[in-house]
């Protein structure tokens, strides 16, 4: 049996026809900790979260968590959030050499997507797509590691606070786009970090620039994931402008889950697609 695991940062639940699990990242406070899971309540978190003054983080799945997730299955794919950023692909490569230790015949690969939300996304619908088409595992790792050279992440968004007070961003970056009214745009940079692409005046502004650096990045009307926190008219404005210029485009919008919420933070707008 074969079966796909993501960290809860792909913002993905369930797949079609596919054994698939999902490892929760944690989102904490002095006071309270959530588990990224399906029934974290994200309004209520983003709420709760503008309404704190103290500091708060977020932490990787353990080893144990990923070995869980690992348990019984043949042959795994894993999909998972950058290691430029974060812990979750060392905790998946331990648990990984940890669970082949004592199941010699299984087989792991775990991708380092160097990237987060849709682009995630992305990937494991790929995969899925193989798997159904009964390819084989080696194929399915080369085939992925192909597919990710061909994807990127983008995002727009109203705040970095989160991304500085957990120092994963720079402070005087942060402090600038604080500002009403501005909207940050950003990406994956190559080593999986965030980079910053361009600050903007208004939202309409935002992205329609956000759509010209797409178009520069090679983004031709394919595949593109719109994950938003509480933003979905932002992802339905940034569709209509994709659509009126690729009619074509295969776009879907949903909601973040936990930890993409947490740093996209209220109102932001993750872009994963497709390019030539
Ligand atoms: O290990 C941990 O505590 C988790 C740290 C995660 C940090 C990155 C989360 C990114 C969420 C926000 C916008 C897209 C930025 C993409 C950069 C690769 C998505």
């Amino acid at each position: 049996m074969i079966k796909l695991i993501a960290d809860s940062s792909a913002d993905v639940t369930a797949i079609k026809g596919v054994p698939f699990a999902s490892v929760p990242l944690t989102i904490r406070t002095d006071e309270r900790e959530f588990t990224d899971e399906h029934d974290l309540d994200i309004g209520e978190m983003l709420d709760y979260m503008q309404a704190y003054q103290g500091r708060s983080g977020t932490a990787c799945p353990s080893p144990e968590r990923w070995m869980n997730a690992y348990a019984g299955a043949d042959e795994i794919l894993v999909v998972s959030l950058t290691s430029g950023l974060s812990g979750t692909y060392t905790s998946a490569m331990s648990a990984a050499e940890m669970h082949l230790s004592m199941h010699p015949e299984k087989r792991i690969h775990v991708f380092d997507t160097l990237s987060a939300g849709p682009e995630m996304r992305l990937l494991l619908e790929r995969l899925a797509e193989l798997i159904r088409q009964g390819r084989r595992f080696d194929e399915l790792v080369r085939e992925g590691t192909e597919y990710l050279k061909r994807t990127r992440l983008m995002c727009c968004l109203q705040s970095l606070h989160n991304f500085a007070q957990n120092g994963r961003v720079s402070k005087v970056a942060a402090k600038a786009v604080g500002l009403l009214g501005i909207r940050i745009l950003a990406g994956a940079s190559e080593e999986g970090t965030l980079e910053l692409i361009e600050k903007c005046r208004g939202e309409k502004k935002a992205l329609a620039v956000l759509l010209e650096k797409m178009h520069d990045a090679g983004y031709r009307g394919g595949k593109l994931r719109l994950a938003h926190a509480q933003g979905e008219q932002t992802a339905q404005a940034l569709s209509d402008l994709v659509l009126a210029r690729f009619p074509n485009a295969d776009v879907k919008i949903y909601p973040c889950r936990g930890l993409c919420a947490y740093y996209a933070e209220r109102g932001g707008v993750l872009a994963g697609f497709e390019t030539i």
